[in-house]
């Protein structure tokens, strides 16, 4: 029989099948929906970093022509008043926690600029503009907190009036006898890092369209996960699940700020049931800088005790977080994720590890690409560099020497995680061959004799978290017509699902990948979701697509082993058609396969139907690491910085398409140097964001960027059946403690041992020339 060739999928550069669509401009975007009769929505925020709302007179914008309603909390309240929720258990996950409440409108504390107070809904764009700006917010101001460590401080601003300190949350555990340790030890290093605030800045702003039929409402976002939006609204609104179906269409970007439940979702769905019509609601980017969680905003404190050859021993480990004006959904999680990682790819037993949450009035905090990984790979791994200055040790041995080694894993770290697999020394090896350390050193030594621009070695070897359960849901159809339907619970905002499902579906199945459709993004088509963050959706729903294609093709070899009159043990899948192991010319197609399994007269156990729709339920969490290197030279009279050199390892198990995970490691890559270097988000006393624009606040662009050259190590995971793991944060994660490392190596003779985060050519020349 002829047999069609199948390519092999798994493993293939195969372009992503997306793009086409999206680079025509077929895509279809939340703000490319206009229902008919839409009303658009306009938020009235704060314009003070804390104050007192004495009142708000809605008359004259409600007066004006074309304007629906002008709602303040007080006429909200008469429809909804229920707080959002905070999916942490502060109880069990700290041992002491204040908690807040997060409602649609603030109704008397304002705690952050960009805080909602008022709701215009109106015809169009323009008058519900207008009339926003004739809403009379009366705000008495009150002094703000600001500043992570400073809110904390006695004597400091309450960021709200009902908050008893600005402490927001506290835990601290030790696991061994740390004081011991380090009274003990020969070599005791710290390091503090002030991680700024970040602006997760996705390319698409937030925006809503909220649209009501009845009892049934329907609510398209830009969110990454639209059954978790669902689940909250469902709870909020107190109504049957079927009765509200949410959408993520086109989604351009997130990075984890769109991983949230925000009011805007809630309140649009709230309007359009009182008006009985649908809104719209479009953030315009400087509404979404304040709007939108930020990221990071933690100082973070190590210390390592060593012996004498630089093992270390026990480490403290110290994360001081800005929660914000108020928690959002998951806020208080992000600092403890960083302390889950606080050893890194290191064989520590002994940790001292404290969390401590400070309410600021600025934007909330939550999670941005890495959450929590970032900053704890940051801490160690300068801390580490810090560590093999003061033993005079090249900074590659100090950490060859307390690499987890590879036999020891399943590793279980004192905060509690197992690390699935690691080979760490081996892609600290291909790193530094691909970059010819040596070759580096000589020549870092000879251009500082020459003088001139100082070279400078960054080396940074992480290990990150990523894979969360509980689970995943996949489906895998086979059509009467031979089309293969798969839904998924992932929510892709850039990262290439439909491909990726694409190839893992068209792999164990042997078909031709044009013959299959993913779908995504919509609960009434997909009847479960977790949705993607934490890099979960390769490792989970990824493996879900997996096992529900085997279970189809074991289901389908019952039905080729009935026409072949075998058993269905013998029948092999092979380049697209079921054949008798090793009898290839008794084979039967696809085709006759689909005919078989339609027929009413299918023996015992045969089952006709190709379609299997699993969950996946997480085994155990996967551990992706690598080591990335980077060379700077800085120009010691100007401060000015240039990476000139760029090379990142990853391992993120087997790969299933090489181009997205590049892709995935050049965005990554990207947004971490940018952190090193550029971004940074700055408040004023009054808790004015003064980097609210693109004007200034420093978004990385191409130019100010290196070629990267990227590589991979393939360790694969224990844990799930494809072996795979993550990669959506790793290269953000291992790449800014690499740049800041290269910084401090270019200048370290000069007796630099810190500089803060962005490192501006003013903050790189003061650290030389103060030194
Ligand atoms: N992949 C692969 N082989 C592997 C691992 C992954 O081919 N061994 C592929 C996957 O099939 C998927 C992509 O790489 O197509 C990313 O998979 P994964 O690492 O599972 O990450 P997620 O899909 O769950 O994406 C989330 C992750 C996170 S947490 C942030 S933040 C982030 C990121 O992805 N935000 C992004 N990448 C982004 N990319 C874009 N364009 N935009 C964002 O907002």
């Amino acid at each position: 029989m002829a047999t069609a060739s199948i390519p092999k999928f798994m493993g293939a550069q195969i372009k992503r099948r997306e793009d086409p669509a999206l680079m025509k401009g077929e895509g279809r975007f939340v703000s490319d929906i206009y229902p008919v009769g839409v009303l658009q929505m306009i938020v009235v925020r704060s314009t003070v970093g804390h104050g007192k709302i004495n009142s708000i007179d809605t008359s004259e914008a409600a007066a004006m022509d074309g304007v629906h309603a002008v709602w303040t909390s007080d006429d909200l309240k008469k429809v909804f008043d229920k707080p959002m929720q905070l999916r942490v258990e502060l109880g069990d996950l700290f041992d002491t926690a204040q908690s807040t409440e997060r409602y649609l409108l603030t109704s008397d504390e304002v705690l952050f600029v960009g805080d909602p107070v008022a709701v215009v809904i109106a015809d169009s764009l323009e008058i519900g503009v207008a009339a926003a700006e004739l809403v009379d917010v009366d705000i008495d101001d009150l002094p703000a907190a600001i500043g992570i460590e400073e809110a904390l401080k006695d004597g400091a601003s309450i960021a709200c009036t009902s908050y008893t300190s600005n402490e927001a949350c506290r835990v601290k555990k030790d696991i061994g006898d740390v004081d011991a340790v380090f009274e003990s030890a020969h070599t005791v290093v710290d390091v503090r890092i002030d991680n700024q605030r970040l602006i997760p800045s996705a390319i698409e702003p937030r925006a809503v369209v909220a649209e009501v039929d009845g009892d049934n409402l329907t609510l398209y976002t830009t969110t990454q996960m639209p059954h978790l939006v669902k689940a909250d609204i469902v709870e909020l609104f107190d109504i049957e699940a079927d009765k509200l179906r949410v959408v993520a269409p086109d989604v351009g970007g997130g990075f984890g700020a769109k991983a949230n439940v925000y009011p805007e979702e809630v309140l649009s769905l709230v309007m359009a049931r009182a008006l009985n019509k649908p809104v719209r609601w479009v953030a315009s980017r400087q509404e979404d800088n304040v709007a939108t969680v930020h990221g990071r905003a933690e100082v973070n404190y190590v210390s390592f005790a060593a012996n004498e050859n630089g093992r270390i021993l026990g480490a403290k480990f110290t994360v001081v977080a800005d929660c914000g004006g108020r928690y959002t959904r998951m806020t208080p999680l992000i600092p403890l994720l960083a302390m889950w990682m606080a050893t890194g790819t290191y064989d520590i037993q002994v940790l001292r590890y404290e969390v401590i949450g400070a309410f600021t009035n600025t934007t909330p905090i939550e999670a941005y690409r890495g959450a929590g990984r970032p900053e704890a790979a940051m801490v160690i791994e300068r801390a580490i560099d810090e560590l093999a200055a003061k033993l005079e040790m090249d900074p590659v041995a100090l950490r060859r020497a307390n690499f987890i080694a590879p036999e020891s894993f399943p590793y279980s770290t004192p905060s509690g995680m197992t690390y699935d697999s690691g080979e760490y020394a081996k892609a600290l090896d291909k790193a530094l061959e691909l970059a010819d350390y040596e070759a580096l050193r000589k020549r870092q030594a000879t251009q500082r004799t020459a003088g001139g621009k100082l070279l400078g070695i960054g080396v940074a070897s992480y290990v990150e978290i990523c894979g969360f359960g509980p689970h995943e849901y996949g489906s895998v159809k086979v059509e009467d017509n031979g089309d293969i339907t798969v839904l998924t619970g992932s929510s892709p905002h850039g990262q290439g699902h439909i491909t990726t499902w694409s190839q893992i579906a068209a792999e164990t199945l042997q078909v031709p990948i044009e013959k299959i459709t993913v779908k995504h993004g919509d609960t009434d088509v997909i009847p479960d979701g977790v949705g993607t963050f934490g890099s979960r959706s390769a490792p989970v729903g990824g493996v879900a697509i997996f096992n529900n294609s085997l279970a189809v093709v074991e289901r389908a070899s019952k039905v080729a082993g009935h026409l072949l009159e075998a058993a269905a043990e013998d029948i092999v899948l092979e380049d697209g058609n079921f054949h008798v192991q090793g009898v290839p010319d008794r084979a039967v197609s696809w085709e006759q396969v689909i005919e078989a399994a339609k027929s009413a007269d299918l023996p015992e156990g045969v089952d006709g139907s190709l379609h299997s729709q699993d969950p996946y339920n997480v085994a155990g969490e996967t551990f992706p690491f690598g080591t990335h290197i980077c060379v700077v030279e800085i120009d010691p009279d100007t401060g000015v910085l240039e990476i000139v050199r760029y090379i990142s390892v990853d391992d993120c198990g087997p790969v299933i398409n090489p181009m997205i995970v590049d892709g995935q490691v050049h965005g990554g890559l990207v947004q971490g140097i940018s952190q090193a270097l550029f971004e940074g988000a700055i408040y004023d006393d009054g808790g004015n964001l003064l980097t609210g624009t693109f004007v200034d606040y420093a978004m990385p662009r191409a130019h100010m960027l290196p070629n990267f050259e990227t590589s991979r190590t393939v360790t694969p995971s224990p844990n799930n059946p494809m072996g795979i793991k993550g990669i959506g944060e790793a290269a953000t994660i291992g790449s800014t403690p690499a740049v800041v490392n290269a910084a401090i190596d270019a200048v370290r003779h000069l007796g630099v041992t810190n500089i803060d985060m962005p490192l501006t050519p003013e903050r790189v020349w003061s650290a030389i020339h103060g030194s």
